[in-house]
């Protein structure tokens, strides 16, 4: 199958590097996208996400013409649809997939379907979205053959390829990664994989769409149980007055253990979420996944109770003081290390339940951006590392970005920590 154009719909962390990396390839990219703004700001070359080497790429690749933007889907030789899947806001906790971005999408590319495109959902999804996809494209063109009814004679092939890739490391992940190609039939498989193989080194490994789907929810929900025993015995520790992260380092010695790091809960868009995708399917199988987002899940309130500790222990050994008088600073709030993505992320909801009832001095450092979020964390000061040490009688780590690692626990004296990561254990260790 030759695939002269590519349109890639959903312009955002994953669909814009992979139309852009597509595009650094020399072919014809049509990326799509609902959001005005996005479109006309990768047409002027530029990008509205933060995605390391993405500005350059996407640059490159706009000049030289091999990639545009538009808010209208056009006919394509292959669509790959890179959409969100939230969760329906009234399901509450019972965390019910919302897959009416993927419906929106495959309504919108129905009408410019033609015989002999290739169809691939890499939105994370639950086990039988891409089923559901075919069936509502399958609805729309009536005139057209699809696998669930025609098999290896559809006009149209259908794949589910998730996308599995590491913010922050996206350009490097999508291009070295293995795949996993999960076709409707085995020559929606091959038809995927000879997409793929334009900018995948890695290797592509054909399976069922649904295979695939679980495949995805199974990886994240592996990382996210593993989490969940990390910050688990945590919180055993503190109970046992062991230091967790010399216990981790010395059961980690062990051939085959491999504990993951404690932290103050997880976050992201894709671990804390996708293991629900699992559950909501099968709620009494999908026991220890439950338990293991309940776990994460509430380690944030379990950092803001040991922060409520240090600052009554503080104020016990300055019986002139009161909470007033107290000033915590917040050590990172980005979801994880080095990155400046503060969406779903434990550290800043740790941060805003904190400065929403302290009454003293709220201090928050941040190397990774110049401003707070807007309308976020009213009352807070974002400082740089040496002020915060300088000015705070409570330190609370949040997140182990590189520069914090470089804080000699020394510096530290005289301070009450609560440090979640474990990036100043040495002097946790000794106090
Ligand atoms: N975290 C810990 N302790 C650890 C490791 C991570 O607390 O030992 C926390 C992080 O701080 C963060 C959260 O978990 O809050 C998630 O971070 P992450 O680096 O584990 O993963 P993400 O969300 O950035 O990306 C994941 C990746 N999945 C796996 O590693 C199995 C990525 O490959 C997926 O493509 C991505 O989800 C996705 O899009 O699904």
């Amino acid at each position: 199958m030759d695939f002269n154009t590519i349109s890639v719909i959903g312009l955002g962390y994953i669909g814009l590097p992979t139309a852009a990396v597509i595009a650094s390839r020399r072919k014809k990219v049509v990326g799509v996208d609902i959001n005005q703004h996005a479109v006309d700001t990768i047409n002027k070359g530029e990008i509205h996400i933060v995605e390391p080497e993405l500005d350059m790429i996407v640059h490159a690749a706009v000049k030289e013409g091999y990639l545009r933007a538009t808010t209208s889907p056009e006919s394509a030789d292959a669509f790959l649809i890179a959409v969100p899947t939230p969760f329906k806001a009234e399901s509450g906790d019972n965390h019910v997939p919302d897959l009416s971005y993927i419906e929106a999408a495959s309504k919108a590319i129905a009408p410019v379907l033609e015989r002999g495109n290739l169809v691939i959902l890499e939105s994370t999804s639950p086990v039988g979205a891409t089923e559901r996809m075919a069936a509502c494209l399958a609805e729309a063109r009536p005139d057209l053959s699809f696998p669930q009814t025609h098999g290896e004679e559809s006009d149209i092939r259908i794949a589910h390829c998730p996308e599995r890739v590491l913010p922050g490391h996206v350009i490097r992940e999508l291009v070295e990664n293995d795949r996993l190609i999960g076709g409707m039939t085995e020559k929606c498989s091959k038809a995927a994989t000879g997409l793929y193989k334009i900018f995948v080194q890695g290797e592509c490994i054909a399976t069922t769409a649904r295979t695939a789907e679980m495949a995805k929810l199974t990886e994240n929900s592996f990382r996210d149980v593993n989490i969940a025993f990390a910050n688990e015995l945590s919180i055993i520790c503190d109970k046992l007055d062991i230091n967790v992260w010399e216990l981790i380092r010395l059961a980690n010695r062990h051939p085959r253990v491999n504990i993951l790091q404690p932290g103050p809960g997880v976050g992201g868009h894709c671990i804390a979420v996708d293991p629900w995708f699992i559950v909501s399917e099968t709620p009494d199988e999908a026991r220890l996944i439950r338990t293991a987002r309940e776990v994460n899940d509430g380690k944030p309130q379990w950092v803001i109770d040991k922060v409520n500790e240090a600052v009554g222990k503080f104020l016990s050994a300055n019986p002139d003081k009161t909470a007033k008088d107290v000033t915590i600073a917040c050590f990172g709030l980005a979801f994880k290390a080095d990155i400046d993505d503060l969406r779903e992320s434990p550290a800043l909801k740790i941060a805003e339940a904190i400065v929403a009832v302290h009454p003293g001095q709220f201090l928050v450092v941040e190397p990774n951006i110049k401003v707070l979020p807007e309308g976020k964390l009213v009352g807070a000061r974002l400082v740089d590392h040496p002020n915060a040490l300088e000015a705070a009688d409570v330190i609370v780590l949040l997140v182990d970005h590189r520069p914090f690692k470089a804080i000699l626990a020394d510096k530290l004296d005289q301070t009450y920590l609560v440090d979640s990561r474990g990036v100043w254990e040495s002097y946790a260790r000794f106090k």
